[in-house]
């Protein structure tokens, strides 16, 4: 990679219009396992930055789309390429920008490769059909057209995969683009940049746009060029982005949002299966996933057991910094994080929940200049409605082991939130697993795994709260296209479906 790497870490830029923008303020971004380390300096963007982006994606959208799919899924190939030299480098940068362990950092660039090998196939795929029409001499087909400019506005938690998620497809429809990465992980997403620079994107077809929300995240919302947004983030700003984008009636939206997310562990479980699959699913990425497992929906039956054998292994969880080998949980993203971990851990107590694990926030030895806390346990044996702790997304290694009578009142509890992301349930029955399947809430269900680990090439979003239906990934590309109806008559007079009469 050709990086400015600078003591005070690798200098990021605006890239607009196939130029390197320098700005005015900046902001650093910090190693959330040691914040002495900057990892990089990136423009703080204004609204007059994102306008820029806007029109010169704009100007690209007039000869990106006269290209052909392939053509344009060839340039996502080499892209693929250059990921795959780079996978090490890239693995630690994400480590080291948003802290989770070498082996998730890794997992990260992994995924969004498969995203670029994916969606560089999909060029040779059908983007249409034919369809019959009642006349003979006429044929139908139903065809897909880009939409224009997409702003891409991306996370902190998977700064390589999600950001491709929404990119890619976008681009081989013939869209342009305006990135807007986290500001918790922008050099994720200049590295990113680089990349599609180096793989050959002509000028203003991915542009990226770094700072705020609040700043150049709001001005592409509302920029009047823009004809389709895809988020990726908080339900608090996915609802703001989706109602300020309704004001102009062309502008489409997708979000995903989060979740309350859980495992459901049926009183015949396999209990090793379970419990792997429950600390799997509340502790990677330090419970730091949109479909993070915040509670374990526990069969009474078995709860006991499982409580204890699921704490056996919660206490093994090893904490630190994510570049050492043995370190299961990495640090949280920032202070709020913390923040947000404590005020949840406090309204379980508050609310009636028995602590079992009562983690604490490290901040001896080695913890002392990053974001560290231990998983926090606690149980509801009956459960309780209403509650703050047991509804509302704690996006950190919180979670509630809450008894239930069997299958049913599962999934009642389990449906209990204004959310409705993944769902992971553990039986061996399969009347029990399809049952589950058809009554829970959810856009993404697994049986016997973690409420984690989705593959690119299957839609991700979720139902309720936690996203608009339109999900991401392999689902995108209904998001970025318009599909259109197109229909041809091949006789010499006009015969009209219908039967309507042509009689003048
Ligand atoms: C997220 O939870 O924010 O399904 C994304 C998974 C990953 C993506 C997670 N492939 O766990």
């Amino acid at each position: 990679m050709n990086s400015v790497q600078t003591i005070s870490g690798i200098q990021a830029r605006n890239y607009i219009d196939g130029q390197w923008v320098a700005s005015a303020r900046q902001f650093e971004s910090l190693n959330p396992a040691d914040t002495r380390e900057v990892v990089g300096v990136a423009p703080l963007s204004t609204a007059a930055d994102a306008a820029q982006a806007v029109e010169a994606a704009k100007r690209a959208f007039e000869t990106w789309r006269e290209q052909s799919w392939v053509r344009r899924a060839e340039i996502i190939d080499n892209f693929a390429q250059l990921m795959k030299r780079d996978l090490e480098e890239m693995s630690r940068l994400v480590t080291r920008e948003c802290g989770k362990p070498l082996n998730e950092g890794r997992a990260d660039v992994v995924e969004a490769l498969h995203m670029a090998q994916y969606v560089a196939g999909m060029g040779r795929q059908p983007n249409g059909f034919a369809v019959s029409s009642e006349i003979p001499a006429k044929d139908a087909f139903i065809l897909r057209k880009p939409k224009g400019v997409i702003v891409c506005i991306t996370p902190w938690n998977f700064p390589v995969a999600i950001p491709l998620w929404a990119i890619l497809p976008s681009v081989l429809a013939g869209n342009t683009v305006v990135f807007k990465p986290s500001e918790e992980t922008p050099i994720c997403g200049h590295k990113l940049m680089e990349l599609f620079a180096e793989a050959g994107f002509p000028p203003g077809v991915i542009n990226i746009v770094h700072g705020t929300g609040e700043e150049a995240g709001d001005a592409l919302v509302k920029h009047p060029d823009v004809a389709a947004i895809l988020f990726t983030g908080s339900r608090a700003v996915g609802k703001y982005i989706q109602q300020t984008a309704a004001v102009d009636l062309y502008k489409f939206v997708a979000t995903e949002m989060g979740g309350k997310n859980a495992t459901i562990v049926l009183a015949d479980a396999d209990l090793d299966i379970a419990v792997n699959a429950c600390v799997l699913g509340a502790f990677k990425t330090s419970g730091q996933r949109c479909v993070s497992s915040g509670r374990l929906i526990v069969d009474r039956k078995i709860e006991p057991k499982f409580t204890q054998m699921f704490l056996d292994k919660a206490r093994r969880v090893r904490v630190g910094n994510g570049l050492r080998d043995d370190v299961f949980m990495g640090p949280l993203i920032n202070q709020d994080g913390i923040a947000k971990w404590k005020h949840h851990n406090a309204r379980a107590t508050e609310e009636g929940g028995e602590v079992l694990l009562d983690g604490k926030h490290l901040t001896d030895g080695d913890y002392a200049y990053g974001h560290f806390v231990e998983p926090f346990v606690y149980r509801f044996k009956q459960y309780k409605q209403s509650t703050f702790c047991l509804r509302e997304e704690a996006f950190s290694p919180h979670v509630a082991i809450i008894g239930v009578d069997g299958m049913e009142e599962a999934v009642r509890v389990y449906n209990d939130t204004e959310y409705g992301l993944s769902m992971a349930v553990i039986t061996e029955d399969y009347r029990k697993w399809r049952w589950v399947r058809d009554h829970a809430d959810y856009g993404l269900g697994y049986v016997n795994l973690p409420s984690i680990g989705a593959e690119v090439h299957l839609p991700f979003g979720g139902v309720k709260s936690s996203g608009n239906g339109h999900p991401g990934a392999e689902g995108i590309i209904d998001s970025v296209t318009h599909r259109i109806a197109f229909t041809v008559n091949h006789a010499r007079e006009i015969v009209m479906a219908q039967g309507l009469s042509t009689k003048v």
